[in-house]
């Protein structure tokens, strides 16, 4: 098993996915520092990195879909209230994550997509750009030989952001612009309660970022979280949802998916399936990127 090194267990205990999880987690530290909820720290730490555009793959600066304009994914859970919201598939909205908060905060719903969610959140105030182009885009995507098997661009990255607060509290969120040169329409894992994220307030939270599909056929976040709560360390829980999956899918180990998770003590613990997989802890005040190598096949 590889081991990852404990954070001090003072003030919140962050996990998040990829290097630039790094300004996730000292944005979400701060936040809390100032008196913010560990929710309002995951909001803050995700919109810094939709606001950056991260490496080109989180909010409207990531990776376009198949037609050649974002949609994007996020969603956000408050463990101690057993409270979430998320939007699928959302066009031109800046922070997918405050509208994902906004249909937690001020809807009756969990989850909203499209153009739905689109209203839902321009309803809210929520900032957006100019979409005007998009129908062209649409227009001339339809227009052309079109062929889903030949993504325009391939390559994936999502911020995820796990947090267990000074009072034993656990949170999450995660946003994305998806798997590049997807589908229109097409939803992944990220918003999907119990596949791209899942938090229990009594046990811990799960984390994922990767191909999507390969995730949420798995429910794996949910599955991690029952592991840990069986007594499974982070660390194990996360590597035995690789083996577990690679068991028994066509893919084997080429799933290209890689998951994080925190558990009521402030442990963490991270996996990858074939690929090294950094990612940034947080505790204490303090933050650093790791990393991890690919699961040791049995
Ligand atoms: C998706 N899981 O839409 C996301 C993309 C991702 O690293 O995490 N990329 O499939």
């Amino acid at each position: 098993m590889q081991e990852t090194p404990e954070p001090a267990a003072s003030g919140p205990v962050m996990i998040a996915t990829w290097p630039f999880g790094k300004l996730a987690v000292d944005a979400a530290a701060e936040k809390v520092a100032a008196g913010g909820s560990g929710l309002d720290g995951i909001e803050e730490g995700i919109r810094l990195i939709e606001s950056l555009g991260s490496d080109g793959s989180v909010g409207l600066a990531g990776r376009p879909n198949a037609a050649g304009y974002p949609q994007l994914d996020a969603c956000i859970v408050e463990g101690p209230t057993r409270g979430a919201g998320s939007v699928g598939g959302m066009e031109g909205i800046v922070h997918p994550i405050t509208a994902a908060r906004r249909v937690m905060d001020s809807s009756r719903h969990v989850m909203l997509v499209g153009e739905g969610a689109r209203w839902f959140a321009l309803e809210q105030g929520l900032e957006t750009v100019d979409v005007s182009d998009l129908a062209a885009k649409k227009a001339a995507w339809v227009a052309r030989d079109r062929d889903p098997e030949e993504p325009a661009e391939k390559g994936h990255d999502t911020i995820t952001l796990l947090m267990l607060d000074g009072n034993g509290d656990l949170y999450g969120g995660c946003s994305t612009s998806g798997a590049g040169g997807k589908l229109p329409g097409r939803v992944g894992d990220s918003p999907i309660l119990g596949a791209g994220l899942f938090v229990d307030n009594e046990v811990g939270a799960a984390g994922a970022t990767g191909v999507g599909e390969n995730v949420m056929r798995y429910s794996a976040t949910t599955v991690i979280v029952e592991m840990m709560r069986q007594g499974m360390h982070p660390q194990e829980a996360c590597e035995a949802m690789v083996h577990r999956i690679a068991a028994v899918d066509p893919l084997g180990y080429q799933l290209d998916v890689c998951f994080i998770a925190i558990d009521k003590q402030g442990r963490t613990g991270a996996a990858a399936s074939n690929q090294r997989f950094p990612f940034a802890v947080g505790a204490g005040g303090r933050s650093e990127v790791r990393s991890v190598e690919a699961v040791e096949r049995p």
